[in-house]
């Protein structure tokens, strides 16, 4: 019998970041059990008076926020990074070690309105968004001490969203973050060999293959990654090789917009219901140095497994040996292929 990646249990590498994926395909012959259940349509109002993101309304400190009608962002009232912290090194012992880490945390509303989530923005309203992604990630980076500017979202209660206002954060800190050292070294690695970038490379063959792609225009793609260890998790590549989002040109944003908007729609449609993930973009590091091996992208890791209610966690042998999934990353493409790019809620 021949090897064969739908049938037959087996890992697959993260050319990103050097890790690996264990896939057990053969898990997914079960009979199909989960009969989809839709959880009640939510209803929010337009406005929410107790909604510290909301126009007008105060925040915990006090503060209020200003009646804004685009996108709104002020400094986190509890910041995980603050810009002050005096910078000391502590270290009594090699295996104790600790350095200080200056920075700073922002909120970032992408609507006045209470209602919505990206998914149900038109991509005109999320293109406004991502010019104040861009706008964002220049005013940090001039900062004093900032290396990096991580701009994300935590959608919906699941992933620990403290609140359904679409609104996402960015921290900006002064050394790189774990995940960024990562993959520097993988596209730093790879710009050395190759002299190519190896995004660019990847995308090729995945556009050859098509078998993981879920969306395309004439800027962007979105493809569930080869060696994806969350249900649903998508990955999305700038077919240009520019590094930043602030090196997109207008049609490139647009674009930008486009693709997040077909995106996240297909993932509200997949369960019918207001899709939780953790998102956020990857980019060159802001402090002086050679990054042109960056290649601009954004992940989207999404809990969900089986239905609205069922989320997969990783625990057992993911938490203590490897990262595992059943479905695979091509069946995973193929459901979110399939499903309509019109919302369901504009549906109904
Ligand atoms: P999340 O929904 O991703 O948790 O982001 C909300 C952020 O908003 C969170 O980091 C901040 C929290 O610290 N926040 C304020 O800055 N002001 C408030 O009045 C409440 C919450
Ligand atoms: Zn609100």
């Amino acid at each position: 019998m021949a090897f064969s990646l739908s049938d037959h249990p087996h890992r697959r590498y993260n050319p990103l970041t050097g890790e690996w994926v264990l896939v057990s395909p053969h898990r997914t012959k079960r009979p199909w059990q989960g009969q989809v259940e839709t959880p009640p349509a939510e209803t929010r109002p337009e406005y929410d008076p107790n909604c510290y993101l909301c126009p007008n309304n105060a925040r915990a400190n006090g503060e209020r926020n200003p009646n804004y009608s685009g996108t709104y962002v002020f400094t986190n009232d509890f910041p995980a990074l603050l810009p002050d912290t005096p910078e000391g090194i502590y270290a009594p012992h090699p295996l104790l070690r600790a350095e200080s880490e200056r920075g700073t945390a922002r909120v970032i509303c992408f609507s006045p309105r209470h209602d919505l989530t990206l998914a149900e923005m038109q991509p005109s309203a999320i293109r406004l968004v991502v010019d104040e992604w861009c706008r964002q990630y220049e005013e940090l980076a001039a900062l004093p001490n900032i290396s990096y500017v991580l701009i994300f979202e935590n959608r919906g209660a699941m992933m620990g969203a403290s609140n359904p206002h679409p609104h996402g954060q960015v921290w900006a800190s002064e050394h790189l973050p774990q995940q960024i050292l990562l993959e520097d070294a993988s596209q730093r690695a790879y710009w050395q060999t190759h002299g190519r970038s190896l995004l660019a490379d990847y995308l090729e063959v995945e556009l050859q293959l098509g078998e993981r792609l879920i969306h395309l225009n004439a800027h962007f793609a979105v493809l569930v990654p080869f060696w994806a260890v969350w249900p649903f998790e998508t990955l999305l590549i700038s077919r240009r090789h520019v590094s930043a989002m602030t090196d997109l040109s207008h049609a490139e944003r647009d674009a930008l917009a486009e693709a997040l908007h077909a995106l996240t729609v297909r993932y509200d449609n997949l369960f019918r219901t207001s899709f939780p993930y953790s998102a956020g973009f990857h980019v060159r590091p802001t402090q002086a140095g050679d990054w042109t091996h960056w290649h601009f992208h954004a992940h989207f890791y999404p809990p969900l497994l089986r239905s609205a209610t069922v989320r997969k966690f990783l625990v057992g042998y993911e938490m203590l040996g490897t990262p595992q999934r059943d479905i695979t990353p091509e069946q995973a493409a193929e459901r979110l292929r399939s499903l309509p790019s019109v919302h369901y809620k504009s549906a109904l």
